[in-house]
């Protein structure tokens, strides 16, 4: 785990078109809105903040973050109710996993009450708009720190 905690914040497909497109489900603020939320939620600890359309690009970086990342916070999107790649990828990692969603998919189409990343996760923060990720930074942070409490106290 590196010294100084890196979080990797990861967004999936169409999540570019936040703030452009269905405002009354997924609000007015824009992705590079919720990038700067995530940069001030962090408190001094460095944020990777990406977002693709492409399932592979997804989890490629879920592959860098095995390497680079203290915890891992994710918004899936559509490939969440979908892809078994993405939660082969995810079982690789062995830090913090954050599933975060701006609504909350138990609440809406039948189709996306099934999550492939839930079961990977330390937990789950949906329905809160872009405030779901101040929470889940938050709540991947803690668990880091967390983590290095007990091994030092193992030493
Ligand atoms: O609520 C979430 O964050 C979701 O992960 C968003 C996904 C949806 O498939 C999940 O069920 C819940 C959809 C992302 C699409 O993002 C858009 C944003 C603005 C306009 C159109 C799509």
């Amino acid at each position: 785990m590196p010294e100084t905690s890196v979080l990797y914040v990861l967004n999936g497909p169409n999540l570019n078109l936040l703030g452009v497109r269905e405002p009354d489900i997924y609000g007015r603020e824009t992705l590079a809105d919720v990038q700067a939320l995530c940069e001030r939620a962090a408190d001094g600890a460095s944020v990777v903040f990406r977002q693709t359309n492409h399932e592979g690009e997804l989890i490629d970086w879920i592959h860098e973050a095995r390497e680079k990342a203290s915890a891992l916070v994710i918004n899936p999107a559509g490939y969440g109710h979908t892809s078994v790649a993405l939660l082969d990828a995810l079982k690789t990692l062995t830090i913090p996993i954050v599933e975060c969603h701006l609504s909350n998919p138990a609440a809406r189409e039948r189709f996306r009450h099934r999550s492939y990343v839930s079961p990977v996760a330390a937990g789950v923060v949906s329905g809160f708009g872009p405030f779901s990720y101040e929470l889940a930074v938050k709540a991947a942070l803690r668990l880091v720190q967390e983590r290095r409490t007990a091994a030092d106290r193992s030493v």
